[in-house]
């Protein structure tokens, strides 16, 4: 298969893997396709395939069909042969349950965080129809701040706001955690999807980062953009827990104005000291 939707696929799992984001099979990618796409291809995908079970249900995306990682997959692989690391699949009636309409030929499944993909891929929806993109990754930076960063949306959210100028312009809405879990569930995807009703971004701990977008530049933008902050608050961290300079919080009321984005006050907050990680009153 060869089309604009499988290039730009294939592209982002390519750069995620140059980022060194993606060891082995870590990872996944899922793309909630539009009607033209999935009609370019009609004609060779199987209708056929027997219906397997979510694990949980999307009511609302019901009869859609996605393009997904599929699991145990290597990204790095996805350039060389789509067909056997990649499925489109398919998503029934009620929502909850998937047939592989095409992909995946030398056998398995989608990606082991199916669940949360699908329900993030919902939540997203509904907050507008065309947001389509979820992507995972295992990116090292954000990981190692998961370690030194209480498990706080709102402080991990201003220490990355503070870092880069960039930030809050590229996701006002900030960074949502999810505190340490075991991966590839219902529950994990649920706690990720209630943070995609207001934010683009989640933060496991100790595991990686969830980006959404429009499209695949969107999501691989943002998650580049949290991983360069990261980066930067860990070179930071490396030379002192102390800032003596940073941006203060009418500095980002000024960068809300003039970007026109809008900046919640609870990321805000007025601090004592310039210590990393520190936590409001
Ligand atoms: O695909 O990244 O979270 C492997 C993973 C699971
Ligand atoms: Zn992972």
């Amino acid at each position: 298969m060869d089309t604009k939707l499988v290039r730009a696929f294939t592209k982002i799992c390519t750069d995620g893997y140059n980022q060194g984001w993606h060891e082995r099979n870590g990872g996944n990618l899922s793309y909630r396709m539009k009607d033209e796409e999935v009609e370019e291809i009609k004609d060779q995908l199987n209708e056929e395939a027997e219906w397997l079970e979510i694990g949980t249900s999307v009511p609302d995306l019901k009869n859609e069909y996605f393009m997904v990682t599929g699991s145990g997959k290597y990204m790095r692989n996805i350039q060389l042969d789509f067909e056997d690391n990649v499925a489109i699949i398919r998503v029934n009636e009620d929502g909850t349950k998937y047939k592989i309409v095409y992909g995946l030929i030398n056998g398995g499944r989608p990606t082991s965080e199916l669940p949360t993909h699908l329900m993030n891929l919902e939540v997203l929806k509904h907050r507008d129809p065309e947001m389509r993109v979820v992507y995972h990754a295992h990116p090292a930076n954000t990981i190692a701040l998961t370690f030194v960063l209480p498990v706080n949306g709102v402080v991990f959210t201003r220490e990355i706001f503070e870092i880069m100028t960039e930030c809050p312009v590229v996701f006002p809405q900030g960074i949502g955690v999810v505190e340490w879990m075991v991966p590839g569930g219902r529950e994990i995807g649920v706690k990720t999807a209630k943070i995609m009703e207001t934010q683009n971004v989640a933060v496991w701990y100790h595991h990686g980062m969830f980006a959404a977008g429009h499209d695949f530049d969107e999501a691989f933008g943002l998650m580049h953009t949290v991983e360069k902050a990261a980066e930067i608050l860990v070179k930071v961290r490396s030379m002192s827990n102390i800032k003596i300079n940073t941006i203060e919080p009418q500095g980002f009321r000024d960068i809300a104005e003039a970007f026109n984005v809008s900046i919640d006050e609870k990321y805000l907050f007025e601090r004592k000291t310039y210590e990393i990680g520190e936590k409001p009153e």
